[in-house]
């Protein structure tokens, strides 16, 4: 009988589909072999007390079960070679930034311990459920650019999460190279600049493409643990390159139709900042879905429009068409943006249920 795929493929073409996923099977068994292996033999190193002594270290990446630690000093700065390390079983859900002890033997290494942490921000994976994904960081690096187009909702949705995690934020807006092809660029930069900084927030416009506005990024780098987020494509890693310049960071071309980024960077890497400090690439994220905080937390990271919030005549005000509402009292005097507003009420209709 003939095969069903005769028609559409060739035979070849189908074998070598076939070979390519046993190749591929294969390389993913042989790095579970090895990772096992590697896990047994320094649980067996360890528990025969043949690992060097106890030091502190911090996760620069995490691969799986695996993570990468580099010693850091006492200020938690990296400082020294990384080793891939195996962790105790009863350590789990190490992050990128996370501190911890570790002991190593050669290039062999395992943490034994996680030192607490002074913060961890979380972002929703693809079934909405929060992961931790950067922690004990100082500064929550926004980063937007003119390409992707700016979607100031997904900001306002980022500024709630550093709100909540309690990490002040900082907004660059990259790619300004692109405002003398683009005519509407600078509408969008000066948009994001009026309404953001007139909240209160620090905006810096920089280009990684010919280092325009790096010294002002730089400047607001240093002695910080900073995490680098935004969207796929905005240039969070070209950033990164353009500001250490001795590494080796991946950087990926838009998508040429849609002009929208191909999530080049997989994992949140940490790197020992030059100037005293470090700094977290991660990986670009689509949509930032909110569903887990409660309605309470929307409100406190609206920091614009909280301070209205208690002033409102009824405590159960909803914010849209109440009399006596201090919130739109202030949108219609100026002092709120309505923008902000509408972001406001579109996040809340996307929280679940039982929090809204
Ligand atoms: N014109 C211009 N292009 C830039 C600039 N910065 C980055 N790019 C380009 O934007 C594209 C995406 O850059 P990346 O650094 O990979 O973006 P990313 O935010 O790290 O993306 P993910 O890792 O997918 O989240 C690349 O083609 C870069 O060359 C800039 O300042 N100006
Ligand atoms: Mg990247
Ligand atoms: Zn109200």
């Amino acid at each position: 009988m003939k095969s069903r795929f005769a028609y559409t493929s060739p035979m070849s073409k189908r074998k070598l589909t076939r070979q390519q996923a046993w190749r591929i099977e294969k390389i993913q068994t042989d790095r579970l072999d090895r990772a096992s292996r590697h896990a047994e033999t320094v649980d067996q190193l360890w528990a025969d007390g043949a690992l060097g002594e106890p030091l502190r270290g911090r996760i620069v990446a995490r691969f799986g079960k695996q993570v990468e630690v580099v010693p850091c000093n006492l200020i938690g700065q990296p400082d020294g070679p990384a080793v891939r390390c195996h962790c105790r079983a009863n350590l789990t859900g190490l992050v990128t930034g996370d501190q911890v002890i570790y002991q190593i033997s050669g290039d062999l290494g395992i943490v034994t311990a996680l030192e607490p942490r002074l913060n961890v921000l979380a972002r929703p994976d693809n079934r909405g459920q929060l992961k931790a994904m950067a922690a004990n960081v100082d500064q929550i690096v926004i980063v937007t650019a003119l390409e992707p187009a700016p979607q100031p909702e997904l900001l306002d949705r980022y500024l709630v999460a550093t709100e909540v995690a309690g990490i002040p934020p900082l907004i660059v807006i990259n790619k300004v190279d692109l405002l003398i092809q683009r005519s509407d660029g600078m509408r969008a930069v000066e948009l994001l600049k009026t309404r953001y900084q007139s909240i209160g927030y620090a905006i810096v416009e920089a280009s990684a493409k010919d280092a325009g506005g790096l010294e002002s990024l730089a400047a607001c780098l240093t002695d910080k643990s900073s995490v680098f987020i935004g969207q796929s494509g905005v240039g969070k890693s070209s950033l990164v390159q353009a500001l250490l310049p001795d590494q080796t960071i991946r950087v990926g071309h838009l998508h040429q139709q849609t002009r929208l980024g191909r999530h080049t960077t997989s994992t949140a890497r940490l790197y020992a900042y030059e100037g005293g400090g470090s700094i977290i690439d991660s990986p670009g994220i689509r949509d930032f879905g909110l569903d887990q905080i409660s309605r309470q937390e929307v409100e406190r990271g609206f920091v614009d429009l909280a301070r209205f919030i208690g002033l409102c005549r009824f405590r159960d005000c909803r914010h849209h068409q109440e009399p006596g509402c201090a919130v739109q009292d202030a949108v219609r005097q100026g002092t709120l943006s309505k923008e902000r507003l509408a972001s406001f009420h579109r996040i809340l209709s996307t929280l679940s249920e039982g929090n809204a």
